[in-house]
């Protein structure tokens, strides 16, 4: 047998030992790679917070306080299977596709006539427009009704192939994942709002940040574009300030005069109030002293 026969076997074994150990370590690379990528729950990892814990008995608590205490004409609903509908909406889903059909079924349980001349939408004057609202029964926004008072503040989402929601991580708006759970969920829910709403409506607005309206705000790309003429008879808008904040923005400010336009090419007669005296009322609550204050 050549003598360069045992050394060649030897360089062959031991390339197969090397090439063993190469694949060997790249498996373990990749499947660490994965398990890193992948949390312990086999949900993918996203920079935003993971699902509101105890989601399932704050959604179904805020179903029957709803149904059963503020509006007892709910009462027939059925607070289980609206929780089941909202649920199989997003879970065991791609997370990152979530669509208006998903929440179809939802919305069918949920349907609540709203009257007239009582749709208050806002945009960034969340706290003051619910302030208002709670002292001001008259008016709705979309927090004020079923849906909406049942999934505000909460986070959800899932993993397709997963029955279990993420707990630990939810996509934030920053990630390239825009039909995420609970932004199509607001989308989906302030369409139908706005599609509903007739008579007068209302809108409250920002005038202490740069530009009160936003047209890429959910009121302005989606709720306004919804509004229909043969409904709706006027949007009034309220500008308010905060007190002692700034004066950046008011009804003769050029984003005004962009809804402005906006509204009389949908032939939906518009009119603007800087500081509307009683949601005025409600801020000098906590400001009594200010000199804008009676
Ligand atoms: C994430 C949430 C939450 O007219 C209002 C309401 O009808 C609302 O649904 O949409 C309008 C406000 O949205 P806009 O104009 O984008 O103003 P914003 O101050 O930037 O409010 C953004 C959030 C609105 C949707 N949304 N999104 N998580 O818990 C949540 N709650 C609401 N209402």
């Amino acid at each position: 047998m050549a003598p360069w026969s045992s050394s060649s076997r030897g360089r062959r074994v031991c390339c197969c030992v090397l090439i063993g150990l190469g694949v060997l370590v790249l498996g373990a690379a990749v499947t660490a790679g994965i398990r890193r990528w992948l949390q312990p729950s086999g949900h993918k990892q996203w920079e935003g917070a993971g699902t509101t814990a105890h989601i399932s008995e704050i959604f179904l608590g805020r179903c029957f306080t709803y149904t059963q205490i503020i509006h007892p004409e709910l009462r027939d609903k059925n607070c289980q299977k609206i929780w089941n509908a909202f649920k199989n909406s997003f879970i065991s889903k791609d997370t990152c596709n979530i669509t208006e059909e998903d929440y179809q079924p939802l919305i069918k349980l949920t349907t609540q006539t709203l009257p007239c001349n009582q749709t208050l939408f806002w945009s960034k004057t969340n706290v003051l427009v619910h302030r208002y609202t709670k002292a001001q029964k008259e008016l709705f926004t979309l927090e004020d009704t079923l849906l909406g008072y049942m999934a505000d503040d909460l986070i959800w989402c899932g993993s397709s192939g997963n029955s279990e929601m993420n707990y630990q991580s939810c996509p934030s708006r920053m990630e390239n994942c825009s039909n995420s759970p609970v932004f199509v969920f607001w989308k989906t829910v302030s369409k139908k709002f706005a599609e509903a709403a007739c008579g007068v409506v209302h809108v409250m607005l920002n005038g202490s940040i740069s530009r009160a309206f936003v047209r890429n705000s959910i009121f302005g790309s989606i709720e306004v574009m919804n509004l229909h003429q043969e409904r709706v008879h006027s949007l009034r808008a309220w500008v308010m300030h905060d007190i002692g904040g700034d004066f950046s923005d008011s009804c003769s400010g050029s984003s005004i005069n962009d809804l402005r336009s906006i509204m009389r090419e949908k032939n939906i007669p518009f009119t603007c109030q800087d500081d509307y005296k009683p949601v005025r009322y409600i801020q000098c609550v906590s400001h009594p002293e200010h000199s804008s204050c009676p």
